[in-house]
C-alpha cells in the first residue's frame, strides 16, 4: 500500500512480494538504478557550473578531456549495474551492441536484462531544459548460466517486468512500474533520498495538450495532419493547447499529470519515426498503460510489436486514452 512520505528504499522493500518472481533481484536492480540516477542527477545539476558542456572529444581549459553528459550517464548506469552483478545483459542507446555480463564467478546466473536510454533529450542540456533517463527490464529467455543473446533483448514490450524513467527537471523524480500501477518519487537533494510524492499516477482519460514537433508538419502522414487540424478547429471551440519540450520524458511526464497526447509519427524523411522501440517507446508504453493511458504506432499497440533490431525505430502515439484513440481514428481514416 502506497504511503506518502515513504522513501523509495522503504517502498521497494515493502512491495517486493508483489513481483511475480520475488527473489529480491528486481528490487536490487531498481535500487541500483536509483543510485545511478543520483550520480547522474548530481552531474546534470552542475552542468552550467563546471566546464563539462560540449562535445565528447573536446578538451576543457584544464586540459582534461570533456565528456558529454550522455556519455557520462551511459557509463554510470552501465558501471553501477555491472559492478553489482545484478543483470546478465544491458543494451543502451549509446552502445552499438548489447553488453554481456558474466560476473565474477564467470557465470550468468542473473535473470534480468536492462535496456536503457541513459540521457534522453540530451540536446536540451546546453539550454538548461529537463532531460531524462528511460529504462526497461525483461527476464531473459535464454537459459540461466549461459551468455545472453540478442533474443533476450528482442522481446515484445508486453514481456516487460518493469519500466520507468528519471526526469531531471525542476526537481528530480523517479517514476516506475513493476506492473502494479505507476508511482513517482521526488528526490530531496539535501539528504539524497527519494520520497513517494506521486502515488498511483493516472493519465486523465481526456486532456487538452498535444505535443508534437509541428516543424515537421509538411512531412507528417495525412492522419496526423488531420488530427492536428481537428485540435486547432476554431469554430468548434476546441480546448486544445500545444506544448512540446522536445524531451520525451518531460513531455510524457507533463501529459500524464495534466492529460495530453505525445506524437512522434513517421515522416516522409524518417519513414519509421525517430524514437527507439526498445529504449524509449516500450518503457513509456508500459507506464502509459499502467497509468490507464494508451500507446500505439498509430495503428497497433506498441507493446505487441515483435522487435527485430536493437535500435529499431517506431512511430509513437502515447497519452490519454481518448486522445490516442481519436488520433488513431484519423490515421485509419486517412489510409
Ligand atoms: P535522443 O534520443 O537523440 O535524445 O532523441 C529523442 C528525443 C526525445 O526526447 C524527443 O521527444 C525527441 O527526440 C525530439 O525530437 P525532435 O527534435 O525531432 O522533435
Ligand atoms: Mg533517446
Amino acid at each position: 500500500m502506497a504511503k506518502i512520505n515513504q522513501s523509495l528504499g522503504e517502498f521497494i522493500i515493502e512491495n517486493q512480494s508483489e513481483f511475480k518472481y520475488s527473489s529480491g533481484e528486481l528490487s536490487r536492480l531498481i535500487n541500483s538504478i536509483r543510485l545511478a540516477a543520483k550520480v547522474v542527477n548530481h552531474k546534470v545539476n552542475k552542468a552550467g557550473l563546471v566546464d563539462i558542456l560540449g562535445t565528447a572529444g573536446d578538451t576543457n581549459i584544464q586540459g582534461e578531456d570533456q565528456q558529454k553528459l550522455d556519455v557520462f550517464a551511459n557509463e554510470v548506469f552501465i558501471n553501477t549495474l555491472t559492478n553489482r552483478e545484478i543483470v546478465c545483459g544491458i543494451a543502451s542507446e549509446e552502445e552499438d551492441d548489447f553488453i554481456t555480463i558474466t560476473g565474477r564467478n564467470e557465470k550468468n546466473d542473473n535473470k534480468y536484462v536492462v535496456l536503457i536510454d541513459p540521457l534522453d533529450g540530451s540536446s536540451n542540456i546546453d539550454v538548461n531544459v529537463s532531460v531524462g533517463t528511460i529504462f526497461s527490464v525483461f527476464r531473459r529467455v535464454t537459459p540461466s548460466g549461459t551468455p545472453v543473446t540478442i533474443d533476450d533483448f528482442l522481446q515484445p514490450g508486453i514481456n516487460q517486468v518493469a519500466a520507468g524513467y528519471i526526469v531531471y527537471g525542476t526537481s528530480t523524480m523517479i517514476v516506475y512500474t513493476t506492473g502494479h500501477g505507476v508511482n513517482g518519487f521526488t528526490l530531496n537533494p539535501a539528504i539524497g533520498t527519494y520520497y513517494l510524492s506521486h502515488p498511483n499516477m493516472k493519465f486523465p482519460e481526456d486532456g487538452n495538450i498535444y505535443s508534437v514537433n509541428e516543424g515537421n508538419y509538411v512531412h507528417f502522414p495525412q492522419g496526423v495532419k488531420d488530427y492536428i487540424k481537428y485540435c486547432q478547429k476554431e469554430e468548434e471551440d476546441r480546448p486544445y493547447t500545444s506544448r512540446y519540450i522536445g524531451s520525451l520524458v518531460s513531455d510524457f511526464h507533463r501529459n500524464m499529470i495534466k492529460g495530453g497526447i505525445y506524437i512522434y509519427p513517421n515522416t516522409s524523411k524518417d519513414p519509421n519515426g525517430k524514437l527507439r522501440l526498445l529504449y524509449e517507446c516500450n518503457p513509456m508504453a508500459m507506464l502509459a498503460e499502467q497509468a490507464g493511458g494508451k500507446a500505439s504506432d498509430g495503428f497497433n499497440r506498441i507493446m505487441e510489436i515483435q522487435p527485430t533490431q536493437l535500435h529499431q525505430r517506431v512511430p509513437f502515439f502515447c497519452g490519454s486514452i481518448n486522445m490516442v484513440e481519436k488520433a488513431e481514428e484519423f490515421m485509419k481514416n486517412s489510409k
